[in-house]
């Protein structure tokens, strides 16, 4: 063989890929979290920088995760390779560049929020598999040195690569497929009927404008989900405990079927991520169905001198809620339904904590397994930890969501100018738009069942002459405070400004 950079290259990528499958394959017998890939990925997303992860979130949205699995992927494939041209020449090297990898991985596994023990079998087993393949392929590749024509040792080592493609391939495969039949909640979801609340609500009458850009209901499949989860925690009902602890009088530790047991409240809630740009989409509208949080801190005994409530999701996410709206009556809720069904499995099944006029981020833990009383000079919970702030309010907020930008009306045809806007538990008692530098307009708003939730808001307008048009919105809040016109980054504590579209009336 003349050139050998590319058998090294080859055999590189398919120990990596061996690595990899055998470790999803050994995840099975321990957890989807323990996969290599997972548990790397999951590390990587606690160490980078709150800025480079703004930056992913707002250049991809809510497909981070798929770029980081991506990338993991792309890296890994780029060391194989050259792990694999190494160890043509020595082997020994090319086996301390799989041990490298595999010593990574398992600092990852041992050091990510939430870990055990056991999550550094797949990759210990992955890594001693990658080695073997690796030693078989470099062998298969080296021999053909003794062979009497070049012909059969090549067709040999294409033979023994097919063969190990094959086998990484079915082991991830199959490692998946595994894991989703022993993890999946979804069939112990589907099997879950949540009793009905005390007082049921419908969509309120008035509260959708039809017209209006976006349904007044959010449906869970269209919901916004933001988290840090790369594997969806697989929470069983019967497995689920909540403890509340910290400062309290009495522990409590709760099961799913008490939870159920207790008073239920269906209650309209619009969720909205401090990450939500103006204009922006990470914010939604639904029946979330649960029990008051307060009454059970009651129950608990909260101790007067906690101001912050910190809830650990099974994944180890932390997130610090002021302990003051969570008591001041209001629907906080320890939530196990979303629009009439048991919470989907993305959005916390079997339970959750959402409350109205706090962002996600201080507020909405997903997969929540416990919760402690204490205060903010005691701890700082995961986003704060990246900057953000640590108990903002709800900003004020307006969106045109139709027309949208760049779109093209007709001269003397009436449209109309529709979208939401939401300042949670506060309340928005105006919306108006603007035409150009025209004067600001009252819009019709639609009625609404409480403060908590957006409101829908539409304003007609007929364009005279054909030309560009910029369509801006603001709001007003219940107390009379007109929305903030400064443009403002969503770090650390939410962002500030108009929402412009810009339209072109045609003939
Ligand atoms: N366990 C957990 N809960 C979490 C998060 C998370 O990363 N992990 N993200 C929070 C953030 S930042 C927001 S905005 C809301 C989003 O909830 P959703 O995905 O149901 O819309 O969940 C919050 N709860
Ligand atoms: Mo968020």
């Amino acid at each position: 063989m003349r050139s050998r950079i590319p058998v090294g290259l080859l055999i590189g990528v398919l120990v990596a890929g061996v690595a990899v499958g055998v470790g999803e394959l050994v995840a099975f017998l321990v957890r989807p979290a323990a996969a290599p890939v997972i548990a790397v990925g999951n590390r990587v997303i606690e160490l980078t920088p709150e800025s480079v992860k703004r930056w992913a979130i707002r250049a991809v949205g809510t497909d981070d995760k798929l770029l980081l699995i991506g990338s993991i992927l792309l890296l890994l494939a780029l060391f194989g390779a050259a792990v694999g041209t190494l160890a043509l020449r020595h082997l020994a090297f090319g086996l301390a560049g799989v041990g490298v990898l595999g010593l990574v991985g398992v600092y990852c596994a041992l050091t990510v929020a939430a870990a055990r023990g056991t999550d550094v079998i797949p990759t210990v087993v992955g890594t001693a598999a990658a080695m073997g393949a690796l030693v078989a392929l470099v062998r298969s590749a080296t021999a053909p040195a003794e062979a009497p024509t070049a012909g059969p040792a090549r067709r040999q080592f294409l033979q023994s690569s097919g063969a190990v493609a094959a086998l990484a391939l079915a082991a991830g495969v199959g490692g998946r497929l595994a894991q989703h039949a022993r993890f999946d909640v979804a069939a112990a979801r589907a099997r879950v009927t949540l009793p009905p609340p005390a007082t049921p609500q419908t969509v309120p009458v008035g509260a959708d404008l039809g017209r209006s850009g976006v349904p007044w209901r959010t449906s869970n499949r269209d919901f916004y989900r933001i988290d840090t989860a790369l594997s969806v925690p697989q929470i069983a009902p019967t497995d689920w405990r909540l403890r509340i602890h910290g400062l309290v009088d009495r522990e409590i530790t709760l099961t799913y079927d008490e939870l159920l047991r207790r008073p239920l409240v269906d209650h309209w809630i619009t969720l909205c991520c401090v990450s939500n740009e103006v204009g922006g989409n990470l914010v939604g509208n639904a029946l979330f169905r649960g029990a008051l949080l307060a009454d059970l801190l009651r129950e608990a005994g909260l101790h007067p001198d906690c101001d912050q409530l910190v809830m650990r999701s099974s994944d180890g996410m932390t997130i610090g809620a002021p302990t003051g709206p969570i008591m001041d009556g209001r629907a906080a809720l320890l939530a196990v339904g979303m629009n009439g069904a048991p919470l989907p499995v993305e959005h916390g099944f079997p339970a959750r904590v959402v409350v109205p006029g706090l962002y996600g981020y201080v507020s909405a833990c997903k997969w929540v397994v416990d919760i402690e009383a204490t205060r903010f000079d005691r701890f700082q919970a995961y986003w704060v930890n990246g900057g953000w702030a640590p108990n903002p309010p709800i900003r004020l907020m307006s969106r045109i969501d139709r027309p949208s930008n760049s779109e093209s009306v007709s001269v003397g045809e009436t449209v109309a100018i529709a979208g939401v806007a939401w300042d949670q538990h506060v309340g928005v008692s105006k919306v108006e738009v603007q035409i150009d530098d025209g004067p600001w307009r009252a819009a019709r708003l639609a009625t609404v069942p409480s403060t908590d939730t957006w409101r829908q808001w539409v304003y007609p307008w007929t364009p005279e002459k054909s030309g560009r048009y910029r369509l801006r919105v603001r709001a007003t809040d219940a107390g009379g405070r007109v929305q903030d016109d400064h443009d403002r980054d969503v770090f650390p504590a939410g962002a500030t400004g108009l929402h412009a579209v810009t339209v072109r009336a045609v003939i």
